[in-house]
């Protein structure tokens, strides 16, 4: 990493010295035989964490949901999602264009959640004219909600409500573990009442590469086979689990802290009148804010003038901004990012 301070996605993360030692030195087989010791060790791992019977490693979150979801849907079937779902804006409509698998977009609450009335709305009736309605994906960490959360109790509600109708539930928990520790519970109060949960290990959680698939052993079975499909089978890949497996056991609850430094720079932000922040950001370890109308330059002129100052952030509207704080920022880089926000403006 160079010396920018680079806010723009906990994406750019690089992996630590311990992930970097437990790599050199991972146990590898042929993972598509089955025979590598270190994605067996994360893939059980993971299982446990998540309190699911199986887990499958591939080599991204985008991976994950569509493996998901081609795993639990036929052709023609059709998955209710968030309008602002990662799975719809950002990953290439696989489900369609890989899956033929149709979308029902309904609009999230604030918080990231649909609301159980909304589903009920897009649950189609038994009917030639229609797709069948097969699936419920939500998102947990919400992304374009904000980084919003969504309650044990909530997810439980999805959970009872879908499955009383015959329909699974897959979550997009890419950064489900900030969920828990933004709440202080258990991942697994996220994630019990659900058929399916993929999570990222290379966002906020530092690994280079990868993410998890979790489930039910049939499910996970499955899922295997799409993988290989989707030309996902990766042999020596343990390479990878092992800072996966550092991930999981040294990274998780050090997450607090990122978002304890997102509410700082959001208070050192705020006091500059030209940003209007979210009302309730940060929830995690995203903030998303506008510049104030007043303010002659767009997003992407002040983003230029920002990285001028080795600040990098993300544009994610003609005013608006996201900053996504993760284990390479420190405190002097949250005074900086501030100050040079206000240089910038003024
Ligand atoms: N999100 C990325 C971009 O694609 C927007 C980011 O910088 O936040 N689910 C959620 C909720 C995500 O935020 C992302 C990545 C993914 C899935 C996909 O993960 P990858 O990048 O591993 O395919």
């Amino acid at each position: 990493m160079n010396n920018d301070i680079d806010l723009r996605s906990d994406t750019v993360t690089l992996p630590t010295p311990a992930m970097r030692e437990a790599m050199a030195k991972a146990p590898l087989g042929d993972d598509v035989y089955g025979e590598d010791p270190s994605i067996n060790a994360l893939e059980e791992l993971a299982a446990k964490k998540v309190g699911k019977q199986a887990g499958l490693f591939v080599p991204s979150g985008t991976m994950g949901n569509l493996v998901a979801m081609l795993s639990h849907c036929q052709r023609g079937d059709e998955i209710i999602l968030g309008k602002r779902a990662h799975t719809f804006l950002y990953e290439g409509g696989g489900i369609s264009t890989l899956g033929s698998v149709h979308s029902a977009q309904v609009w999230e609450q604030p918080d990231g959640s649909l609301a159980l009335d909304d589903i009920q709305a897009a649950i189609r009736p038994d009917d030639v004219h229609a797709p069948r309605t097969r699936l419920v994906a939500l998102e947990n960490t919400h992304n374009r909600c904000g980084g919003t959360f969504q309650t044990p109790a909530y997810v439980a509600s999805v959970g009872e409500f879908a499955h009383a109708r015959g329909l699974k539930v897959h979550i997009d928990g890419a950064r489900i573990f900030n969920a828990a520790v933004a709440q202080g519970v258990d991942v697994k109060e996220l994630t019990g009442p659900v058929d399916s949960v993929t999570f990222c290990l290379s966002k906020g959680l530092c690994a280079p590469v990868g993410s998890v698939l979790c489930g039910s052993r049939e499910f996970i079975a499955e899922a295997r086979r799409w993988r290989k499909h989707l030309g996902g089978g990766m042999r020596q890949a343990g390479v990878l689990a092992a800072a996966g497996i550092v991930a999981l056991n040294e990274m998780v609850e050090r997450l607090a802290e990122d978002h304890a430094r997102a509410r700082r720079l959001a208070g050192a932000l705020a006091i500059h009148p030209q940003l209007v922040l979210d009302p309730g950001s940060p929830a995690t370890n995203m903030l998303f804010i506008n510049l104030a109308e007043d303010v002659k330059m767009d997003a992407a002129q002040v983003a230029e003038k920002l990285s001028a100052r080795g600040v990098l952030v993300g544009v994610t509207g003609k005013r608006r901004f996201r900053l996504v704080l993760h284990y390479w920022i420190s405190d002097a880089d949250v005074e900086k990012t501030a100050a040079v926000f206000g240089e910038v403006l003024a």
